[in-house]
């Protein structure tokens, strides 16, 4: 008697379960969020987060033009953003459901009104440079302490890589950046699309390639930690993750990061939901737990990137907020420049390059 009322109240409070259990699909930038901020979000609003990574915004590019990614909240950088909000592949935030919008710093959202005018599809989520990272005691050992320790030179001069070249080079394989770094130090502009400033960048590369041990983007955290490199071009949070397992080790490997005195690129990384998301409301719920000051700061506090939220200051290590080469000062920023969206025409003609630069032809 009792047992199908059993059973069919079984399968009511089974629909219930499911239709309620909502999930979201991340992909962001590997070694970019704090061990608990998802265990966080989901006991807050009991959404599951399903989280993927990459290092490289041409990867995510690639995924989101093939279309169906199935990804709800993606994380490109601003300057990749840019065009491909213009190809439509994202949808408009809703912002009555982002209240915490109104935590983030207003001088930040003045920089990415450039990307993205009036935040109408994205919202930042961490933000920092691309510089040099070094093995403090390795690269003086060959350079001597009146080695160009504060220059590009570490890397673009041929006789300076050559005398690091024993102890590791690591260059991210990131086109973009590292060609506007090239550009940058011969006194281009590194957003340059004319091809014979991409010759002039292509030929200093070159230079250099054969005292280049490998191109990765995400590889170089472990090995400068471990002294396996002495020298990396790499993003700001990733060297200073590298400084500190350096330093719990306690091998002797002394990590640091350098905004060398030529200047470096400044880059927004931004949260945005693909036009074909299959959870766009629970993408839009992630979003604004991003924004909530404390989770901002947790997660400034454990990857070492700044963060766009102001209202999160107060809760970031005293030691990560007051470092210039985190939240660079005024006369730090000066020295940055900001990279822009290529079109697509130009990229082709630059990812030739770079697979020539790569494989040393
Ligand atoms: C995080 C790297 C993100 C920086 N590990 C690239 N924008």
């Amino acid at each position: 008697m009792h047992k199908p009322l059993l059973a069919t109240l079984g399968i009511a409070l089974l629909a219930t379960t499911s239709a309620n259990a909502q999930s979201v699909n991340i992909y962001n930038w590997s070694d970019y969020i704090a061990e608990d901020t998802l265990e966080k979000f989901e006991a807050e609003t009991g959404i599951t987060p399903v989280y993927d990574v990459f290092d490289s915004n041409e990867i995510v590019e690639a995924k989101l033009l093939a279309g169906n990614s199935g990804y709800d909240v993606v994380v490109p950088s601003g300057f990749f953003l840019e065009r491909q909000i213009q190809v439509g592949l994202f949808q408009p935030l809703d912002k009555s459901l982002l209240p915490n919008m109104e935590n983030l710093d207003p001088r930040i959202m003045e920089i990415v009104e450039s990307h993205d005018p009036g935040s109408e599809y994205s919202v930042p989520y961490m933000w920092g440079t691309t510089g040099l990272g070094y093995n403090v005691g390795m690269v003086t050992e060959r350079l001597g302490e009146d080695g160009p320790l504060e220059s590009w030179d570490l890397l673009f001069d041929p006789k300076v890589a050559a005398q690091l070249q024993d102890c590791g080079i690591a260059v991210l394989d990131a086109p973009v950046e590292v060609v506007a770094a090239a550009l940058n130090y011969l006194g281009l502009d590194p957003n340059s699309e004319t091809a014979e400033d991409l010759a002039a960048a292509e030929a200093l590369i070159a230079a250099v390639r054969p005292y280049i041990r490998y191109f990765h983007s995400s590889q170089y955290i472990t090995d400068l930690a471990n002294g396996d490199i002495c020298l990396a071009v790499g993003y700001s949070g990733d060297v200073f993750i590298a400084a500190d397992r350096a330093a719990e080790a306690d091998q002797g490997n002394e990590i640091t990061y350098l905004i060398p005195e030529e200047g470096a690129s400044l880059w927004f990384d931004m949260m945005a939901i693909p036009s074909d998301a299959p959870n766009p409301e629970a993408a839009h719920a992630f979003i604004n737990f991003i924004l909530k000051p404390e989770i901002a700061a947790d997660i400034t506090n454990y990857v070492w990137y700044a963060n766009p939220n102001a209202a999160s200051m107060d809760m970031v290590d005293s030691e990560i907020a007051n470092d210039p080469a985190i939240f660079p000062t005024e006369e730090v920023m000066a020295n940055l420049y900001a990279l822009k969206s290529h079109t697509p025409q130009f990229d082709q003609v630059l990812n030739r390059s770079w697979t020539r630069i790569k494989t040393g032809q």
